[in-house]
C-alpha cells in the first residue's frame, strides 16, 4: 500500500510519533511519502520505500504571512498523482487535516478519490484548534475525514467536549519499540554527566508554558535538599530562559545542565533515574513513555492522558498539577531507597508493555485495509 504522511519535522510528539509510525511501515513493505516543510528529525536516511517531498513556500512581499496550506495542498495533489498514493494520513489537525482536503478535492476534480485519516496529537484541540478562530475550520476538517484517531480517551473525549464532532474518533495510543530496550547490554555513560555518582532527573519538553517547566526546577529544588542529584533539562522553547533565570536566582546552576533539542534521547535516558513531566496539559505525554521503556520512573500531572500511560504508585506516581510538593516528596520516596527504586525501574519498564509498536501498529494497518476497501470498493 502507498500511504502519504503529513506531519511536522520537529522534535514535538506528534512529528516523532508520524515518523516512527512510517519508518515501521517501510520495514513491512509499504510505500511511504513524507510530506512536510524540512526532513524529520528522527529519519537520518532514504531507505527503499521512504520517500520524503518537500513543501517549498517562496516568500512573496506582499503576503504579511506565507500561504503554507496551499502550498501543501498542491504538494499533496502532486505526490498522489504521481506515486498513484492509495492513503492520506495527516497527523495534528492544523493546519495538516485542513490541507489534506482541499488536496482531496481537487484530486475528486480530476476523478481521483483518496480516504483521509486524521490522527489529533493535542494541542491542535486542546489548545490551539479550539480557539475561536480556528475552531470551525478544524471541526470541517475533522468532520471531513473518512476516519479520525486519537491518541488517547482523554483526547477523545476532549475533542467530542470542545468541538460538535460527526465522525466517529477511534483511539490508538501511541507506542514504543519495547524490544529495542528489552536488555540494556551497552553500559550507560553516567560518569560523565555525574562524577560524583549523583542521581539524574531528567525533564524533556518543548519549554511551552503549559509544560511548566518552573514546577520541574522548584520539585527538583526540594529534592535537592534531600539527595544527591542532578536534573537534566532536555528541550528548547520560550520558557527556556525563564527557566535559566531561575536556576541562577536560586544558586542551582552548578545541578541544573540545559542540553538543548537532541537526538541522543536514548542516551540521556538511559542514565536517567527519574523523569519529571508537571504539565498543565498532556494528551499522552510520550516523552514519559520513552523514560520508561529505559526503566525510568515518571512522577507526572494527574493530566489529561496520562493517567492512560503511567500507572500511579507503579511506574511513578500522578500528583495534582502544580502540587511541587508532592511531586518532591514521591521523587524522594522512590529514589532514596536504592531496591525501591530498582521495583520501580522494572514496573516502569513493564508498563510501558502495554504500547508495543507491533501491537498498537497494527490498529493504524486494520485502518489502512478498511479505508482502501470502504473507499474505493
Ligand atoms: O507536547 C507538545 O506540546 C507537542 C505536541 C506535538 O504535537 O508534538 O505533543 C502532543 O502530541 C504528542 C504525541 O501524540 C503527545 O504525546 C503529547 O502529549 C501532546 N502534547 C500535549 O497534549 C500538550
Amino acid at each position: 500500500m502507498k500511504i502519504v504522511i503529513v506531519c511536522y519535522p520537529t522534535f514535538g510528539g506528534s512529528g516523532v510519533v508520524a515518523t516512527e509510525l512510517g519508518l515501521y511501515l517501510v520495514k513491512k513493505g509499504y510505500e511511504i511519502h513524507f510530506i512536510t516543510y524540512k526532513q524529520p528529525v528522527r529519519i537520518q536516511n532514504l531507505t527503499y520505500g521512504l520517500h520524503f517531498h518537500e513543501v517549498h513556500v517562496p516568500t512573496y512581499d506582499l503576503f504579511k504571512y506565507q500561504p503554507y496550506e496551499l502550498a501543501l495542498s498542491s504538494k499533496i495533489v502532486d505526490v498522489v498523482k504521481k506515486h498513484k498514493i492509495d492513503l492520506l494520513h495527516v497527523h495534528y489537525a492544523i493546519p495538516h487535516a485542513y490541507a489534506a482536503y482541499m488536496g482531496k478535492k481537487m484530486l475528486e476534480d480530476e476523478s481521483i478519490q483518496i480516504p483521509m485519516i486524521t490522527t489529533l496529537h493535542g494541542t491542535d484541540i486542546t489548545l490551539v484548534g479550539s480557539h475561536p478562530f480556528y475552531k470551525k475550520a478544524v471541526q470541517f476538517s475533522i468532520n471531513h475525514s473518512e476516519y479520525v484517531t486519537a491518541v488517547s480517551d482523554s483526547l477523545k473525549q476532549d475533542t467530542e467536549r470542545l468541538f460538535d464532532v460527526t465522525t466517529k474518533i477511534q483511539v490508538i495510543p501511541n507506542f514504543i519499540d519495547v524490544e529495542k530496550f528489552k536488555f540494556n547490554t551497552v553500559p550507560c555513560e553516567k560518569f560523565q554527566i555525574a562524577p560524583d555518582n549523583e542521581l539524574i532527573i531528567t525533564h524533556i519538553s518543548n519549554f511551552r508554558p503549559l509544560k511548566r517547566v518552573i514546577d520541574v526546577l522548584k520539585t527538583f529544588k526540594i529534592i535537592n535538599e534531600q539527595l544527591k542529584v542532578k536534573l537534566l533539562m532536555v528541550g528548547d522553547g520560550p520558557e527556556k530562559e525563564r527557566a535559566k533565570r531561575y536556576c541562577k536566582s536560586q544558586q542551582m546552576e552548578n545541578a541544573v545542565l540545559f542540553l538543548g533539542n537532541s537526538n541522543q534521547i536514548d542516551e540521556i535516558l538511559c542514565f536517567s533515574d527519574l523523569f519529571l513531566l508537571p504539565s498543565e496539559q498532556e494528551s499522552f505525554g510520550l516523552a514519559a513513555l520513552e523514560a520508561m521503556v529505559h526503566r525510568v520512573p515518571v512522577v507526572c500531572s494527574d493530566a489529561g492522558g496520562l493517567p492512560e500511560v503511567i500507572e500511579n504508585g507503579v511506574s511513578g506516581f500522578l500528583c495534582p498539577v502544580g502540587d511541587i510538593d508532592d511531586m518532591a516528596h514521591k521523587a524522594i520516596h522512590i529514589l532514596e531507597d536504592h531496591e525501591r527504586h530498582k521495583v520501580f525501574k522494572e514496573q516502569a519498564y513493564e508498563s510501558s508493555k502495554k504500547f508495543e509498536m507491533e501491537k498498537v501498529i497494527s490498529n493504524y494497518e486494520s485502518l489502512y485495509t478498511e479505508a482502501k476497501q470502504n473507499y474505493l470498493g
